[in-house]
């Protein structure tokens, strides 16, 4: 098949999710043609099946807001004209949907149809989806679209409540992760970037922004520095920072806590922690999550969105409620304080990660969804 993917490149989950299967789908044999602002931080390009192609936006003078969605719907065209793209994966309803949209309307004029698949990740729907200017553009994207995924059950009842949609027309295909990449045990030369041997890592990766709530995550990590020797290995960049590395002077704790940055190769630093933590007010799914669990990492998260269907709570982690930052610590001071439970945790994390969400196991369904999507 020749599919066009389009996607935020910035670090977050959707590029994540839609950079990996580019790459995966290129892997068995597809030609795929990843389309955005600039390159993925994700994107692997050693293959030649496996193209980029970027959105230029013109800054003339007129416009105050140059319009990256007709630009994006301009570059669709030329990439499905050039290359006979036989349909599109749009990643992130806005604008990503609403372009392909146009540049399917466009193509109509002479060119075979080309199908729309369009992926919700989450805050689409729950953030930009719920505001009042973009709420009927998101319902119009998902009505136009040939077909829709939610990453999880709870994001697709959520989107089924919140916007008009036809239930038959949404269906659930969750993230996936490549669990010879992550691996427990791998590249124990980057245990000294985190912390000293003696340290317990607590490691959080997102990219702060609010509803990731980072400020929860220092103050409950204050009431576990205060019972056992541990260090919050924090790995992101984003709008909420420097606040939290104000909060983290304020409690002093500037000798217990790092601020790592951005790291891309984060397959790297993950299994070098202790656990992973992951207190957000909502993910619809917790890509970082499974990531850490794929690591052999077990989890502490909020109980909300969809992860409860990715970590389960007693088994693989431990879900706790959404800003109790004392039931936080103690989940992590359990955690930290039985070692032996900590490794049960972190083995059946690995094993649910490779049973329920291996990339060998989501592919052929993203396969198979494209497949039926091209028969109509
Ligand atoms: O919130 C982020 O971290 C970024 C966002 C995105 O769209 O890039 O992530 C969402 O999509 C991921 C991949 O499907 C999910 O794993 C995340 O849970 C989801 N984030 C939220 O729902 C807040």
């Amino acid at each position: 098949m020749n599919i066009g993917i389009l996607c935020y490149p910035t670090h977050g989950g959707s590029g994540v999710v839609a950079s990996e299967l580019g790459a995966a789908l290129a892997e068995r044999g597809h030609n795929v043609h990843v389309i955005s602002y600039a390159l993925p931080f994700r994107f692997q390009s050693y293959r030649s099946n496996l193209t980029y192609h970027e959105v230029e936006v013109s800054a003339y003078p007129l416009f105050k807001y140059p319009p990256y969605d007709l630009a994006m719907a301009g570059t669709i065209m030329e990439v499905a004209e050039a290359y006979g793209l036989d349909l599109l994966h749009a990643h992130y309803a806005i604008p990503h949907a609403i372009s392909g949209i146009l540049a399917r309307e466009m193509l109509r004029n002479g060119n075979p149809e080309m199908k729309l698949v369009t992926t919700l990740h989450g805050t689409d729907i729950t953030i930009i989806g719920q505001q009042r200017v973009y709420k009927k553009v998101t319902s119009f994207g998902i009505a136009r679209s040939d077909r829709v995924t939610c990453v999880s059950n709870e994001l697709r009842s959520r989107t089924l409540g919140l916007l008009e949609c036809d239930a038959d027309h949404v269906e659930v295909l969750p993230n996936f992760i490549d669990v010879r990449r992550f691996v427990p045990g791998c590249c124990p030369d980057k245990r000294r970037q985190l912390g000293r041997p003696d340290e317990k890592i607590i490691l959080h990766v997102s990219n702060f922004r609010e509803v990731k709530r980072p400020r929860d995550m220092i103050q409950a990590f204050a009431r576990v520095a205060g019972k056992v020797n541990a260090r919050l290995a924090l790995v992101g960049d984003g709008p909420e920072l420097t606040a939290c590395k104000e909060l983290v002077e304020k409690l002093g704790l500037r000798r217990q806590v790092s601020f790592i940055g951005t790291y891309d190769a984060i397959w790297e630093l993950m299994p070098q922690a202790d656990l992973f933590y992951l207190p957000s007010e909502y993910e619809s799914f917790g890509l970082s999550a499974l990531e850490a669990m794929a690591c052999g990492v077990p989890v502490v998260a909020s109980h909300t969105g969809g992860l409860p269907e990715v970590v389960t709570s007693g088994q693989t982690g431990i879900l706790v409620p959404v800003g109790d930052i004392q039931v936080h610590a103690d989940a992590m001071l359990e955690l930290l304080c039985d070692d032996h439970r900590r490794r049960a945790y972190g083995a059946a994390a690995r094993e649910a990660a490779v049973s329920r969400f291996a990339l060998e196991k989501i592919l052929p369904l993203w396969e198979s969804l494209y497949e039926r999507t091209l028969k109509g």
